[in-house]
Order: structure tokens, then C-alpha cells, then sequence
């Protein structure tokens, strides 16, 4: 086997023995790496970038890092020092690429083939976004989306508008939205988005604008490239646009961490098959877990503390096995009763793959 690249420099801190390196933008988790507390480290959690990362220079002096807010009564640029003074919160939040199970498409869409990886629970600290608000006298008249745009340096020579990261998300997130500067108990990463980031809880990965230069309350969407033609619901075989359903709120969706086919066989008795489960913006009610494949289904027990309905859930189903080959599936359901789909919406880009088929491993057991 070929020696195992070097990882990027903004992400060389990370484990490279736990990550999958697609590309020097695309670093996935190992499904076996996930372990069965809540929260992702750092060290192993994926990194998508659509740009390349900023210099690692704008962390120098984060304090002095600006932001420009417009679309408020008093619109206006603030220093992360200030934004540091307008209030507190924490959240953990499921951070998930929007193309998290790709790799599960039989059409082989074009982007990473991530299968379980592109997705990790973090906690995040920072200020609500509402607070910034109301500190610029409330929103201005008839604001329907919250758009925040990256603060990369963005190549020469091309249209701004077709390479720049500007999403909108719609105004309702506004309640749950934060700017954040911490991740994890530590200073934003420049690979995760220092100095500062708009985290919307619930959200697909890439409405969480990293190096957020500017957040604009608007009354339309964004006309940038990826939010009119990127990440949106396109049937397989057609062309991408602004009508059709754009990647925002996440479907509930579960996986099973282990035991894994690539971990090797498992040794016959009684076996704790354990997974992850989250519900975007809905809590999780409960989980269930076959091991034939989808057949029989039998209630899984969800294990450690409920960090909040923006986090997922670990659960685990103990059960014991004798000698032969196993399919294990896992099948949530959220708050509101919404059960996982069996099968995946298929589109043109491989997003929102909650198929719990898809995710289905077939294990030994000797
Ligand atoms: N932001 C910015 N600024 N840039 C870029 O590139 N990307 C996206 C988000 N944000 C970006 C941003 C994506 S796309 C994703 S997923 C996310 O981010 C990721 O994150 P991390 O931290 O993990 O790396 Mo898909 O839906």
C-alpha cells in the first residue's frame, strides 16, 4: 500500500491514522473512529472546503477579526472583540456535509464520495446571533434570509459570484443561529472556520459559513453560484436551478459505528452494536436496530447525556449472536415522529442520504 499522504497544513494537527484524505479539502472520519461518546474531537472531525483555506495569518489577531452586518436598523462592522461582549451561549450541534453518503450512490455522482465520515457532534460557543440584532436596533424591514459569505481570498481571473461560499439560509434560523469562536473547549481552528463562523443548528455543513466576513439580513437569496445552482435537489439527469429545493435542514438519519466489517469478525455471545443518530432541528425519540437486514427490528437504547436536540444521540442495541453473517441496520426516529427512509432521494449530486439501507454493514461472527 502506498505510504499515507501528509495531511494539509491547516489540518496537520489532525490524526491522520483516523481520517480518510480524499483531497487536501476533503478529509472524512473513519466510521470506525466515531467511538461511543457524544462529542467528536477535533483531531478526527472531517473538514470539507470549497476554497482554499485562508492564510493561517487571520488568527494572528482574532480579537481584531471584522465583521460587517447589514439588512439591521443600524447596520455596521464589529470587531470579534465586541461581538465577544453581546452575550454567551453554547450548543452542540451535528455538523454534516451535505453530501455525507454520496459514496452510497450507485450513479457514482461527481464530488467526494464520502460514505459515514463527513459528519461529527461538536460543541460550539459564541454569541446568538439575536443579540447582534437587537444590538443594531432589530432587523430592517421585510428580511426574509440570513445570508453570511466567507472570508477567503478568492482566485483571480473568474467571476466572484460563480467561487464565492455565500449561502442564505431562511430568517426562521435566526432563533437558533450563533456566531461562534469556540469549538470543543478550544479557539476556533482555521480548519473548522476561526476566527469566527455562523453555526445554524440543524443545518446541512454548508450553510456554517466559516471566517464569516459578512452576514447580511436580505430579502432574497443569495445570487452567488452555490446558492442558486450549488446544493440544491436536482433530479438525476437534469440541470441545476434556483427552483428546485436547496440543501438546508437535515432529515433524521442514524448509522452504525460497530462492530464493522472492517474491523474484522466478531467473536460469537452477546454483541453491542452501537451508532450514532440525529434529527437536524428535531430531537430523537428513539432508535431501532436489525440485524437481518431490515426484517425484525428491535428498540436500541440511546447511551450518554442529551446534549440538546441539535446533538445526536449514541445508542446501542446489546444482543447476542451465534456464528454466521450478520446485516446490521439502524432506523431513527425523530421527535415529531418522522422515521428514517429506507431508500435515498435520488439527485444529481448525491446530498441528503438518510437511506438506512444504505448505511446497512454486513458483519461475521465465527
Ligand atoms: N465556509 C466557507 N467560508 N468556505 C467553505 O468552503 N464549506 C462548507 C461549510 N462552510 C465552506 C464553508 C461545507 S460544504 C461544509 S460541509 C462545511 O463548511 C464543512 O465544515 P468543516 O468544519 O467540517 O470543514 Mo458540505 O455541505
Amino acid at each position: 500500500a502506498a505510504a499515507a499522504k501528509p495531511l494539509p497544513a491547516y489540518a496537520a494537527w489532525k490524526n491522520a491514522a483516523q481520517l480518510i484524505q480524499h483531497s487536501s479539502s476533503t478529509l472524512e472520519t473513519r466510521r470506525s473512529a466515531f467511538g461511543t461518546s457524544v462529542i467528536t474531537p477535533a483531531s478526527q472531525l472531517y473538514v470539507r472546503n470549497n476554497l482554499p483555506a485562508p492564510d493561517a495569518a487571520i488568527l494572528d489577531d482574532r480579537d481584531a477579526w471584522t465583521l460587517s452586518v447589514e439588512g439591521v436598523k443600524n447596520p455596521r462592522s464589529l470587531r470579534l472583540a465586541e461581538l465577544k461582549t453581546l452575550g454567551l451561549e453554547t450548543v452542540a450541534t451535528v455538523i454534516q456535509c451535505s453530501g455525507n453518503g454520496r459514496g452510497f450512490f450507485p450513479s457514482k455522482p461527481s464530488g467526494t464520495p464520502w460514505t459515514v465520515g463527513a459528519a461529527g457532534c461538536v460543541l460550539w460557543s459564541g454569541v446568538p446571533l439575536r443579540n447582534v440584532v437587537t444590538a443594531l436596533g432589530g432587523l430592517a424591514d421585510g428580511m426574509l434570509y440570513i445570508t453570511g459569505t466567507g472570508g477567503e481570498k478568492l482566485p483571480e481571473g473568474v467571476d466572484p459570484g460563480s467561487v464565492i461560499v455565500e449561502r442564505s439560509v431562511p430568517i426562521k434560523a435566526l432563533e437558533d443561529a450563533l456566531l461562534a469562536w469556540e469549538m470543543n473547549g478550544e479557539p476556533l481552528s482555521l480548519a473548522h472556520g476561526g476566527p469566527l463562523r455562523l453555526i445554524v443548528p440543524g443545518y446541512q455543513g454548508v450553510n456554517n459559513i466559516k471566517y464569516v466576513k459578512s452576514l447580511a439580513f436580505t430579502a432574497q437569496e443569495s445570487k452567488a453560484r452555490i446558492m442558486s445552482h450549488g446544493y440544491r435537489m436536482t433530479p438525476a439527469g437534469a440541470k441545476a436551478a434556483p427552483d428546485q429545493p436547496s440543501v438546508l435542514e437535515m432529515g433524521v438519519k442514524s448509522w452504525i459505528n460497530g462492530p464493522l466489517p472492517e474491523t474484522g469478525p466478531v467473536k460469537e455471545g452477546l454483541v453491542q452494536i452501537h451508532g450514532v443518530a440525529f434529527g437536524g432541528t428535531q430531537a430523537i425519540k428513539g432508535v431501532e436496530v436489525s440485524v437481518d437486514g431490515g426484517k425484525n427490528w428491535y428498540p436500541a437504547r440511546l447511551v450518554g447525556p442529551d446534549l440538546g436536540r441539535f446533538a445526536w444521540r449514541q445508542f446501542v442495541l446489546s444482543v447476542r449472536l451465534p456464528a454466521g453473517s450478520y446485516t446490521l441496520a439502524s432506523r431513527a426516529t425523530d421527535a415529531q415522529g418522522q422515521v428514517q427512509a429506507e431508500l435515498r432521494e435520488e439527485n444529481l449530486s448525491g446530498y441528503n442520504n438518510n437511506s438506512w439501507r444504505d448505511h446497512a454493514v454486513t458483519i461475521t461472527v465465527v
